[in-house]
């Protein structure tokens, strides 16, 4: 009887270990948008767009869909990405991961130089193969292997969804293009992906467009190339409804479906915190969000219940397997750079060096800003929370006159405030914080100082940045410069698809450029 009691303990004691309670929305915080997801083993992948950044197209790796780790980029290589003058929110768009026989395929669109394309490579950190282009012309790609062997490419067009057989070995395209579903009326059908369940064909859609009336809706087939049957409840995902109305996340939408070893359904999609649910707008981008899918046999799929998402989910989760936490302080002791860092376009490499003073990152200056389509001595990191606090020590010595540094958030070519150290025509150290929204730019605030090094700081809090800094390196008397709206660089006023970067920035504004700048440290600490 006493071993039947333990036994019985142990089993409950193991199943509450299993499956265990709830997670976070968003499960990839900061601009993470378009997510496409697969399992193989016991192992997720997963890949989002990434636009005019490079390198491309983030890939990251998950035992658990809640938490996930970066574990390279698809595309590393000039030869893979084209970046030249892309404008801000062109690149690449919508990816698609899928895995067949040992490949994994990463499908996707550049919009600013090639179109469609897909890689291949055998392990999903890469390397991965250079770009096999395939002459449709549209964005949101996916591929589908059907049983007849043949290879589907699936993509969205003005009216509706297309598929079209084509050749998985050189992108050719075999046949004609059928249009097999437009949707349920709303804009913009598009991100289309095709899932084989009980003899049925499932294609699933993002529709509405990618801000407030974003939604997922479904119809299914005995055919791949249909007619296709709408699902009676559609759409499966939108908080563009009641009861999404008040809700601190919106513009839930595009979204992946994938199964995990235990059996159960689940689907990656975007979505974006809204400052508050009274203040409807987001300066972080689209992110990726997570919702359990209850599919039964021969039936439709339920997201969560009624098709919406919190950011605190109390549902059970597959076994958690966390990381270990990223490092907040960055001494720019390591040779290369993590995956957290990007480019805008292809970046003159010349200008960045982690080798040419241990512990410094060096940014030579570029007559390039950021204000062009260009590729300025500008590299960054995404802003995942509203509240966060970015520091970095930065020495200026061998900034030439007329040259600046610093540190800028960025949310696109005209949206940005550049928090940036040079000298004033009386050669004085001096700091000015420059606003630029579209047509507006001004000095906001500007004030010299001593000394050759500078701690630069920038707090972030739902409805106000904070800039702040302090004499030398170890200076801890922090003054503060100027507070700024964060409104102004939301997307919704600055418009795009990516969410708000936190650079380091050297540049000569046009003139020839000599200068360079050490950061010798950057400290990136966001506030859940
Ligand atoms: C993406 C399209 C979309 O390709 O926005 O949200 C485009 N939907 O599906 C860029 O993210």
């Amino acid at each position: 009887m006493k071993r039947l009691v333990i036994l019985f303990f142990a089993l409950c004691l193991c199943t509450a270990l299993a499956a265990q309670e709830g997670y976070r929305n968003p499960v990839i915080p900061g601009f993470n948008p378009d997510p496409s997801v697969v399992c193989v083993g016991g192992d997720f992948y997963l890949v989002t767009s990434s636009f005019e950044y490079f390198p491309g197209l983030p890939i990251y790796h998950s035992r658990d869909l809640v938490n996930w780790r970066q574990i390279g980029h698809c595309l590393t290589r000039d030869s893979q990405l084209p970046l030249q003058g892309a404008p801000s929110s062109g690149g690449l768009f919508a990816p698609s991961i899928r895995y067949r026989d040992g490949v994994f395929y990463v499908i996707c669109t550049n919009t600013s130089g090639g179109g469609n394309f897909f890689l291949t490579a055998t392990d999903p950190a890469g390397p991965w193969s250079d770009p096999v282009w395939v002459p449709i012309n549209s964005i949101d790609p996916d591929i589908f292997w059907d049983d007849d062997g043949k290879t589907y490419f699936v993509t969205q067009g003005d009216q509706g969804i297309r598929i079209t057989p084509i050749d998985i070995a050189t992108g050719a395209v075999l046949g004609p293009e059928t249009l097999v579903w437009g949707g349920i009326g709303g804009r913009y059908p598009e991100a289309p992906h095709v899932y084989r369940k009980d003899g049925f064909y499932y294609l699933m859609i993002g529709e509405g467009g990618t801000e407030y009336a974003h939604s997922v809706t479904i119809a299914r087939s005995r055919n791949l190339l249909g007619p296709y049957d709408s699902c009676p409840f559609n759409p499966i995902v939108t908080h563009c409804n009641r009861i999404g109305q008040s809700n601190l996340i919106q513009g839930t939408g595009h979204g992946d479906m994938v199964q995990a070893p235990d059996g159960s359904w689940w689907m990656v999609f975007l979505g974006y915190r809204t400052i508050h649910p009274t203040a409807y707008y987001h300066i972080l981008g689209r992110e990726t969000y997570l919702a359990p899918v209850d599919w039964p046999a021969g039936g439709w799929p339920q997201v969560n219940g009624n098709g919406t998402v919190d950011v605190v989910m109390k549902v059970p989760t597959l076994p958690l397997q966390p990381w270990p936490a990223e490092p907040t302080v960055n001494e720019f002791d390591s040779p290369t750079f993590g995956f957290e860092w990007q480019w805008l376009r292809n970046p003159v490499r010349e200008n960045y060096s982690l080798t040419e003073r241990r512990g410094s990152l060096r940014i030579s200056a570029s007559p390039s800003t950021i204000d062009e389509f260009a590729s300025p001595s500008f590299i960054s990191r995404r802003q995942t929370e509203n509240t966060f606090v970015a520091e970095t020590i930065l020495n200026f010595k061998s900034l030439a006159a007329a040259e600046q540094a610093g540190a800028v958030l960025y949310q696109n070519h005209t949206h940005h405030y550049d928090l940036l150290v040079g000298r004033n025509e009386a050669g004085e150290p001096t700091i000015k914080l420059r606003v630029k929204l579209g047509m507006i730019d001004y000095i906001a605030a500007e004030q010299t100082f001593k000394g050759e090094t500078v701690r630069l700081r920038i707090e972030g809090s739902p409805y106000a940045y904070n800039f702040s800094f302090a004499d030398g390196k170890k200076g801890e008397n922090f003054k503060h410069l100027a507070s700024l709206d964060t409104r102004y660089l939301s997307t919704e006023v600055s418009g795009g698809f990516t969410g708000v970067m936190i650079g380091l920035y050297a540049t000569s504004n046009g003139a020839p450029a000599s200068g360079k700048a050490y950061f010798d440290r950057f400290e990136y600490t966001p506030n859940l």
